[in-house]
């Protein structure tokens, strides 16, 4: 084995790694083994590295400085639920929503998969932080990948380097990834998880949540198995802080399912009717939640960057998120325009003449396709965002007024109402649906249950998950008031009730006026729900009619919606809490 380079050559002291690493490299032969310290000169080596094999190009150094494209295989552009794994010694720890397979079969079968796949290729190690440094709820990794725009993507998405072998010294509590592209064949793709041994091996992708290990795999998958056994939460969420003209900070959490709103949520832009009001963003994604001794459930995003949804985003949407992307920034399977610039479709502008679609085909608005495509992502580092709030950097953590869930349909669900309590809040959460999108390979725009938008992200048995989650309520003496949100429910037209964005401050400043006992609401089959009369209407016409469409409670509907709602339980039913078979059965006669 050679180490060609004075790059990656230097190796840590701690022995664990060290035997892990070269027991990996002899698996898989890499041509050299890179140890990445996570520094500037390092960055600029590897981007030159990815530029000279093609995988980056880099893109108008005037319009996106720092800023890199990047097409991936045409048959990787999501996550792959199928082929996720969560291998636990017995099947019923994973539970009835993951696909599950034992242990000893997988590595088998991964390792045969491994054996000499690194061959002429690079082998890098990514030590990693998830979490602020010197936080009790930070985690350490470690990712062994052979693609170097894992590498980069990590650099961002991650507090890479130096600073993870810090904190690690000579231990050896840390997550074991492996991770590599192999021949990116759809039939040799598996994403799996090794809960018990804090261990993850993902082959034959290179895309997003697939392979950036730290971020779906271990801050969720692993993370919230972890969790379970250790008195934390590892959930889908955003975090905000609200804070209002006089300075007062409110801080809340929110679960949408994949591609339904986060990102947008957490950069939001009060309208100009509420001056002095501003959102500061702690995480889009992520969130990893403690019990504090104050009895109040504390907070922190354990990543570091964004990796956002590209088509939708422009500077009416997300003006945030536009100038948080206009450098340093890795921008995936989006169009591309001659002048080294890159367009999606609900970009401010439409696409000038000669752009390359996401395949590298001219395109043209008439070819019926899409330019960028639905899942085109950007990564960018979240000290960019405008509106980064400075308690993203610090380890102690926020803590949490309000959680929100919220899908995307097109039905039934109102606007925004508040659970009557803790448990009828987790109820909410347990059994929300909401209509697929473009962040998982599958059919689009089909409702389905997806508990706490962690159908796809939770590492064990969903029951054992909701049990977790009322458990949680026993260490809170003040606990964070729970509501459920839709911003996408639509009309006969087939257009959006609501208009979205900006304006979902206004039921946010409701919302955290809930939590402070400052808003009226009245009691409804659902929950609490606001009037008309309880927001501040200025500045946007929005009559009476439309806001009671978007709030109504069609009786059909939820007929509907029970049903659904029976079938998850009937999965579940073996370990499903009764406090959720009563929430059921109060919201039955209720309505
Ligand atoms: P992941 O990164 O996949 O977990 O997604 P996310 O939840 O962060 O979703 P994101 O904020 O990126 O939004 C996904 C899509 O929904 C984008 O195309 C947005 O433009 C659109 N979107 C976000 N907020 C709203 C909203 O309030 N109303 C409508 N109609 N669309 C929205
Ligand atoms: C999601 O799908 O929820 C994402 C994108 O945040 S990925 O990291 O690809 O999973
Ligand atoms: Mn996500």
């Amino acid at each position: 084995m050679e180490t060609g380079t004075a790059f990656g050559t230097s190796s840590p002291n701690n022995v664990t790694l060290k035997k892990w690493v070269e027991k990996i490299a002899a698996l898989t032969t890499p041509d050299q083994v890179f140890w990445c310290d996570g520094s500037e000169e390092e960055k600029a080596h590897l981007l030159e590295g990815a530029v000279a094999q093609g995988v980056l190009l880099k893109l108008n150094e005037e319009k996106l400085p720092g800023c890199y494209y990047h097409r991936s295989n045409p048959n990787d552009v999501a996550r792959v639920e199928q082929c996720t794994y969560i291998c636990t010694p017995a099947r019923d720890e994973a539970g009835p929503t993951n696909h599950w397979a034992p242990p000893r079969d997988m590595y088998e079968k991964l390792y045969g998969m491994l054996r000499g796949g690194m061959k002429g290729r690079t082998m890098y190690v990514v030590p990693y932080l998830m979490g602020p440094p010197g936080s009790p709820l930070t985690k350490i990794g470690v990712e062994l990948t052979d693609s170097i725009y894992v590498v980069l993507n990590m650099r961002i998405m991650s507090r890479m380097g130096r600073v993870a072998l810090e904190q690690l010294g000579d231990g050896d509590d840390f997550n074991r990834g492996i991770h590599s592209v192999l021949d990116c064949n759809p039939e040799r793709r598996f994403i799996c998880h090794f809960p018990q041994d804090n261990t993850i091996i993902s082959v034959g992708s290179g895309y997003g949540g697939n392979v950036l290990l730290g971020k779906k795999c271990l801050a969720l998958r692993v993370g919230s198995y972890l969790g379970r056994n250790q008195g934390w939460m590892a959930e889908h969420m955003l975090i905000l802080c609200v804070e209002s003209p006089a300075g007062e900070k409110t801080y809340v959490a929110a679960a949408f399912p994949s591609a339904c709103g986060k990102t947008n949520f957490a950069m939001l832009i009060p309208p100009d009717q509420f001056p002095g009001w501003k959102i500061t963003t702690i995480g889009d994604d992520i969130a990893w939640m403690k019990p504090g001794a104050d009895g109040r459930l504390y907070a922190i995003n354990p990543e570091a960057g964004y990796f956002g949804v590209a088509p939708g985003t422009n500077y009416k949407s997300n003006p945030n998120a536009m100038r948080t992307i206009a450098r340093d920034t890795i921008y995936t399977n989006v169009a591309l325009t001659p002048d080294g610039d890159v367009w999606w479709e609900g970009k401010d502008e439409p696409a000038p003449p000669g752009t390359l679609d996401w395949k590298g085909q001219l395109w043209s608005p008439e070819s019926g396709e899409k330019a960028a495509h639905p899942n085109s992502r950007f990564t960018a580092p979240m000290t960019n965002n405008p509106v980064l709030a400075p308690e993203a950097l610090e380890a102690a953590g926020v803590p949490i007024s309000a959680i929100i869930f919220g899908g995307r349909r097109a039905t039934t669900m109102p606007l925004v109402f508040q659970s009557f309590n803790w448990v009828h809040g987790v109820y909410l959460g347990a059994t929300m649906g909401s209509e697929t999108t473009a962040a998982a390979v599958g059919s689009l725009g089909q409702v389905r249950r997806d508990p706490m938008a962690m159908l796809p992200f939770c590492g064990y048995n969903m029951g054992d998950y909701f049990n977790h989650w009322l458990g949680i309520r026993r260490d809170l003496s003040d606990p964070p008031r729970i509501f459920h949100v839709n911003w996408f429910r639509k009309d006969a037209d087939d257009e959006f009730l609501w208009p979205g964005f900006g304006e979902n401050f206004r039921i946010l400043q409701w919302v955290i006026d809930r939590c402070h006992g400052r808003a009226k609401a009245r009691e409804t089959q659902i929950g609490w729900m606001p009037h008309y009369e309880e927001f501040d209407w200025t500045g946007i016409d929005y009559p009476r009619e439309k806001f009671d469409e978007c709030m109504r409670i069609d009786g059909n509907e939820w007929r509907r919606e029970l049903i659904s709602q029976t079938e998850l339980f009937l999965t579940l039913h073996d370990r499903l809490p009764k406090e959720l078979i009563f929430q059921r059965e109060l919201l039955v006669s209720r309505l």
